[in-house]
């Protein structure tokens, strides 16, 4: 039956009875009614009442070609009325999986040279971990199994992904951690620099926390590190220029596997294919998800380096581990179609050349100097915007949180959807936007700054 019998109060009130949300505080939730949104179009999404957005979250960072493709409808649709699914398992094959792969070993980062499909980020990152776990027990090596993560990371919401996600909230409800993973600190210079410090010598310091942690256990027990190579969902922190090299010395160094967390970086969100690109480093495992089909389906696939795979390949008999949907027909001709499109429109190179410095530029010039901002800063078409109650004492507005939900609601009611987390908004536009549609967003989250400056300032 269509939505379209049912009134939005309706709805409303079948999701508060029926629905549990992702992330949600469900009493607050179904006393306010959730925001039903019913269709989007190229970069703009519309909620029942109506209401044209500008989405500035790309969905949750993934829509990367935009909203309305016909060609990716067309992708699903041929697919499924020839083959809507069968399993990767029992030595079976389907044709899209198989050439998605070529063409992602294709656009990787040289030394990747396998794919391994999941339907989620978090699936991804439960496959890296017992991969590059069973990697050292091939190796002859089990004890060689702690993996070093950061503080506030986000690598999803199994068990394993919140483990290794270094979330505190997270792991309070969690009951219970996967063993022998472990946090450091996070390059995030704003709040973690010393006085004086230069960005170059904190990007080292942070770097060195990895070292002092692998010393710590004795290299001999440490399996891998993994990151994102710019912390997402925690508030866009992009590591100095001197951190993610340093990082790779340091694993090779000591002989841990290097693997990065890419579900929001990768296809063309930091102006390359891989931000592994755009910090010249060359990870064993590449987590991706999200606009690997820009959202239109669900996928992930774990993009794994020779290395692994050699000895995945060699030495490792029967890998048991693998989920019904790995390698899904209908999921992988999307994303074939998907990483067609964003070829076919130089949309990475757009990012990387045009759309990425306007966008550095626009939140420097138009934004950087309101009075709730202590910092903007970008990377590709990923921004943030620190919201602070000084800007020169870098003081927050009391309680710690809320003034960025303010600066949220305001932008929201101005046609700009973004996202708050913690006193930091966040910015990750499908990779479609112009310096029109820049220019428009700028316009709105001034307005929504003013209008928050006056709520906060009362
Ligand atoms: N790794 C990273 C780096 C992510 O950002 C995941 C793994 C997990 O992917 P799945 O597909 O299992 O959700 C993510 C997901 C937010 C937000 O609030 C971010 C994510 C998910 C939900 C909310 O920014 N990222």
């Amino acid at each position: 039956m269509s939505y379209q019998n049912y009134s939005l109060k309706q709805l409303q009130q079948i999701d508060a009875s029926h629905h549990l949300h992702p992330f949600t505080d469900h009493k607050e939730l179904r006393q306010a009614g959730s925001r039903i949104i019913t269709r989007a179009n190229g970069p703009y999404i519309y909620d029942s009442e109506g209401n044209e957005l500008l989405d500035g979250m790309a969905g949750l960072w993934c829509v990367a070609v935009g909203y309305g493709r016909d060609e990716l409808a067309d992708a699903a649709y041929k697919q499924m009325k020839e083959l809507p699914y069968y399993n990767s398992f029992f030595k079976c094959s389907t044709p899209t999986p198989v050439l998605l792969a070529q063409k992602l070993v294709e656009i990787a980062p040289e030394g990747i040279s396998q794919v391994f499909y999941g339907s989620s980020g978090s699936e991804a990152n439960d496959t890296a971990v017992r991969l590059v776990r069973h990697y050292w027990a091939l190796e002859g090596k089990p004890e060689k199994n702690r993996i070093i993560s950061r503080k506030n990371a986000y690598h999803g919401s199994t068990i394993a992904g919140t483990s290794l996600g270094g979330m505190e909230s997270m792991h309070q409800q969690l009951g219970g951690a996967v063993p022998n993973i472990v946090h450091v600190m996070m390059p995030y210079a704003y709040e973690l620099a010393l006085p004086g410090e230069s960005d170059h010598d904190f990007g080292l310091r942070a770097a060195k926390a990895v070292e002092d942690a692998i010393l710590e256990a004795g290299a001999n027990k440490v399996a891998a590190f993994i990151g994102e190579p710019i912390m997402g969902a925690s508030g866009v922190k992009i590591p100095p220029t001197s951190y993610w090299p340093e990082v790779e010395r340091i694993c090779r160094k000591y002989d841990v596997l290097l693997m990065l967390d890419e579900v929001i970086t990768g296809y063309g969100r930091t102006g390359e294919w891989f931000a592994a690109q755009s910090f010249g480093i060359s990870p064993d495992t590449i987590t991706t998800a999200k606009a690997l089909t820009s959202g239109y389906q669900p996928l992930s696939a774990l993009l794994v380096g020779d290395r692994i795979a050699r000895t995945l390949v060699e030495k490792g008999g029967e890998f048991h581990h693998g989920y019904t949907y790995s390698g899904h027909p209908v999921a992988c001709a999307v994303a074939l179609a998907n990483v067609g499109i964003i070829e076919r429109e130089g949309l990475v190179e757009r990012v990387k050349s045009d759309t990425g410095p306007y966008f550095a530029h626009a939140l420097g010039e138009r934004i950087a100097d309101h009075p709730l901002v202590g910092e903007v800063r970008s990377f590709g078409l990923m921004g943030a915007i620190e919201i602070v109650k000084d800007k020169g004492t870098k003081e927050r507005f009391a309680p710690s949180g809320s003034a960025a939900v303010v600066v949220r609601d305001h932008a929201i009611a101005n046609g700009m959807m973004m996202r708050a987390t913690g006193d930091t908004m966040i910015l990750s536009p499908p990779l479609i936007w112009t310096r029109d549609t820049i220019d428009m967003a700028c316009e709105r989250i001034v307005k929504a700054l003013d209008l928050a400056a006056a709520d906060l300032r009362r």
